[in-house]
C-alpha cells in the first residue's frame, strides 16, 4: 500500500513514540490521548481492519493481543485491580479514521461504558 500512516510510522519513516515492537507488531502512542495510558498496536503487515482478517492471519491477531498484554504489565496496568480497555474500530459508525488495522489500548484511569 502507498499512502498509509501506520505503515508509514512502522517503516520509521513518520515519527511516533514506539513503547513495544515484535516481529509482527509494533506500538506507539496515540498522538490525540484518551486516557493517561492511549497506546495502539499495529501488525507491521498491512491489513485494513478487523473486518478484513481472515484465517491465515491467525498468528498476526494473536500477536496484537500478545502485544497489548506486553504494553499493558509495561505501563503497569496488568493486574486485575488495574486492568484496560481494548478498542478496535471498524468502519466510519465507529469513526475509524486510520485504513490501517490498530487496537487502542486505554488504561490509567476507571472507564464507564462509553468507547474510550
Ligand atoms: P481510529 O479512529 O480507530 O482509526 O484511531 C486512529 C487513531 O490514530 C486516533 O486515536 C489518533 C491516532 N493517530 C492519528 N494520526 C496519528 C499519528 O500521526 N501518530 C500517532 N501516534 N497517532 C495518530
Amino acid at each position: 500500500m502507498s499512502s498509509c500512516l501506520f505503515c508509514d510510522i512502522v517503516a520509521g519513516d513518520v515519527p511516533a513514540e514506539i513503547v513495544h515492537s515484535t516481529d509482527l507488531t509494533v506500538a506507539f502512542r496515540d498522538v490525540n490521548p484518551a486516557a493517561p495510558v492511549h497506546v495502539l498496536v499495529v501488525p507491521r503487515r498491512h491489513i485494513e481492519s478487523a473486518a478484513a482478517i481472515e484465517a491465515a492471519d491467525a498468528e498476526v491477531a494473536a500477536a496484537l493481543f500478545t502485544t497489548a498484554r506486553a504494553v499493558a504489565e509495561a505501563e503497569g496496568l496488568g493486574s486485575t485491580e488495574r486492568g484496560y480497555r481494548l478498542v478496535m474500530n471498524v468502519g466510519a459508525d465507529s469513526l475509524n479514521s486510520v485504513p490501517h488495522l490498530h487496537v487502542h489500548l486505554l488504561g490509567g484511569r476507571p472507564m464507564g461504558w462509553s468507547p474510550a
